[in-house]
């Protein structure tokens, strides 16, 4: 969490920002951390990074297209230096990945202090916002990531039709109604970047999940619209990945460059219900399969299983991803079975 100090003096720096540029990455954490910021004031911009989690000199023309006078990074993993350097403008960096050496920007990282810490950036974010009227959108950008936050009895109290009494977190978020409030995060920020836009744009004015989910106004029938078509199709997904669940310890699931990617959400919920199991989501994209792992040491299977394949990966213990080329993915799952004996 943040300090009282570094609450104070980012709500300082939000406050006279004029036009602060946001960047955040494009899952439910970054999105929800930067609803929970933008919607204190409701200034400025806002651009997610989808194909690649680091800030690097290509975001530059993005500033001078802009021309912020601050900007605040939010869950992005990497930044360069190149890119604070060059962008000359005082830079905010709120993020909970492995911390990192960087110069001349204001860096807030709960691991500094702690490496082991797990506290989402919509969590920090919400310190500094504090606005009751959002904490839906901070329960949904904590839960994206997998964490409850502190103030669940808070949320119960004003939403119980969303969440009766905490349980289990694979519990809450695959088979109780709040599951969708981290889903319509990840799910808004898929499909056509025109779509993308409006519904972030609507996002930052709507005033409650009833507005969307009740369809109790126009923007709210929008985005509740948007959200349904894209749900259906992961869950038509989810339905075929089930079907890939039999005794084996291993859940195997290949699917087609032509659906859209729910790689990443496909991977979390299966291993979610099926807790004992290891799970591997993969896409083929190009002459590259892209694949999520889940499962309890599963990085360290990974690892050995990239032994002799053209391929990499890497993350959590327990959560990690690996790109491998085409030609050698047989060779890959053999190995991670042979790893799983
Ligand atoms: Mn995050």
């Amino acid at each position: 969490m943040l300090t009282a100090v570094e609450v104070e003096f980012l709500r300082n720096e939000l406050a006279e920002a004029q036009n602060p540029l946001f960047f955040h990455d494009s899952d439910g954490d970054g999105l929800g951390a930067f609803l929970a910021l933008y919607r204190i004031h409701r200034k400025g911009k806002s651009y997610a990074l989808g194909s690649t989690s680091c800030l690097g000199k290509e975001f530059l023309r993005k500033v001078e297209e802009i021309n912020p006078d601050k900007i605040f990074v939010l869950d992005i993993p990497l930044m360069k230096q190149e890119f604070v350097d060059k962008a000359n403008r005082p830079i905010f960096w709120l993020d909970h990945h492995p911390v990192q050496e960087i110069k001349n920007a204001r860096y807030f990282n709960p691991r500094i202090k702690d490496p082991l810490a797990y506290i989402p950036t919509t969590r920090m974010a919400y310190q500094v916002s504090e606005k009751p009227e959002d904490i839906w959108i901070a329960m949904a950008g904590c839960l994206a990531d997998f964490y409850l936050p502190d103030f669940i009895d808070e949320f119960i109290k004003q939403y119980p039709q969303w969440l009766e009494k905490v349980e289990d977190l694979p519990t809450m978020l695959f088979k109780r109604e709040i599951g969708k409030l981290p889903k319509l995060l990840f799910f808004l920020q898929k499909g056509p970047t025109s779509e993308v836009s409006k519904s972030i744009k609507i996002l930052t004015r709507i005033k409650s999940p009833d507005e969307i989910f009740k369809q109790e106004t126009p923007q709210g029938k929008f985005i509740y619209n948007r959200f349904i078509k894209i749900n259906e199709k992961f869950e038509e997904l989810l339905k075929e990945a089930k079907k890939k669940v039999t005794r084996s310890r291993l859940i195997l699931f290949n699917y087609s460059e032509n659906k859209w990617s729910f790689t990443n959400n496909l991977a979390n919920e299966l291993s979610g219900l099926y807790p004992d199991k290891k799970v591997i989501i993969a896409r083929k994209k190009d002459e590259l399969i892209k694949c999520s792992l889940r499962g309890k040491n599963v990085l360290y299977a990974l690892q050995n299983a990239l032994k002799g394949v053209d391929g990499s990966g890497g993350g959590h213990p327990d959560a990690c991803g690996a790109v491998i080329k085409e030609k050698d993915w047989s060779q890959f799952v053999l190995n991670f079975k042979k790893e799983m004996k």
